[in-house]
């Protein structure tokens, strides 16, 4: 498959500038699930907004995860809609594929006048009036980065604390191959503004509430390995998240476990939930996951993917198991 031609950043980065410059109104929204970097990337663009005395609104369907709590503005995102568009309303949307993956907006978008579009998945759709795709960046959080530098805004701490945050999360602290001397490069450059990255790391990864440990056990007893060790399925039922008053964010980083062992080259894990299972997957190397989630109306990237199926957890499993064995021939 060959991607689309994408536009060239800086020229986009030239629309974008104009348009920033212009615009008054502005409404920026995450995609569902909104993770720390599309959370940081957009609160990092506000900021930058604000200080140009940009009146914003910032929407996000889903909750921002609870452990981002801590990163500035995080609190004026709205999960309601305004009834009514703004006049001359530009609308950023961060990380999302389609315009409605950052949910039901297609009524406040049609009101708008502009729509711009920045991300850095291999999934990205040409839809915006501005694009501002680049896959060689290894986070969201990456690119706003840049565009403070080309505005020529010079970035304040807690703006560096969102992109941080972005950069952080993305790349599985600086650990998935996404990452690149250019992101160390602009992390160097963010941590001279003196925010408690060491803070960051410590509630990120090092804090994890107890029904979160309790799902992992749970997700660890279901987990089986086949195909010759190299593919990995775990399972975690609407009844384990009922026993331990779980929620879906728990969940987060559990897969890996199942990347852990040697012999794996692909995983899924299972959730259900009331209306349907989420997949999500892992893998290693040139096994391209992305594209089994492309055939149940999912996407993400090559080595890290995810779909929604409605379905029973064991037709799910059955369908998805079946294209993993596949992919893996
Ligand atoms: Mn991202």
């Amino acid at each position: 498959m060959k991607s689309p031609k994408l536009p060239k950043i800086e020229k986009e980065f030239e629309n974008l500038k104009q348009i920033v410059l212009a615009a008054e109104n502005f409404f920026l929204a995450p995609h569902l699930n909104p993770d720390g970097d599309a959370i940081g990337s957009m609160l990092a663009f506000n900021s930058l907004l604000n200080r140009l005395g940009k009146k914003t609104i910032l929407f996000s369907q889903d909750p921002a995860p609870s452990n981002l709590y801590f990163l500035n503005g995080i609190k004026k995102i709205k999960n309601r809609l305004p009834k009514k568009t703004p006049k001359n309303c530009v609308a950023v949307l961060f990380e999302c594929s389609v315009p409605n993956r950052a949910g039901d907006i297609e009524g406040f978008l049609s009101g708008c006048s502009k729509i711009v579009n920045i991300d850095h998945h291999k999934t990205a759709q040409l839809y915006g009036d501005v694009n501002i795709i680049d896959h060689s960046s290894s986070s969201t959080a990456e690119i706003i980065y840049r565009f403070f530098y080309d505005i020529k805004l010079k970035i304040n701490k807690s703006e560096a604390a969102c992109l941080y945050t972005g950069i952080v999360t993305d790349t599985g602290r600086f650990h998935f191959p996404a990452t690149s001397s250019r992101t160390h490069q602009i992390t160097a450059l963010l941590m001279q503004e003196n925010f408690n990255f060491s803070r960051i790391n410590d509630i990120i990864y090092a804090t994890k509430p107890y029904p979160a440990l309790k799902l992992l056990g749970r997700a660890l007893e279901s987990l089986e390995v086949s195909e010759n060790g190299k593919l990995a399925k775990m399972s975690l039922r609407l009844s384990d998240f009922s026993e331990f008053s779980a929620v879906s964010e728990h969940t987060e980083n559990i897969i890996n476990y199942a990347m852990m062992i040697e012999t794996v080259k692909a995983c899924v894990l299972f959730k259900q939930d009331r209306e349907r299972i989420t997949a999500t997957f892992r893998s290693k190397g040139d096994i391209d996951v992305s594209k089994v989630a492309a055939l149940f109306g999912g996407g993400g990237h090559k080595n890290a993917s995810g779909c929604k199926i409605r379905a029973s957890l064991e037709q799910a499993e059955e369908r998805v198991m079946a294209r993993l064995r596949e992919l893996l021939k």
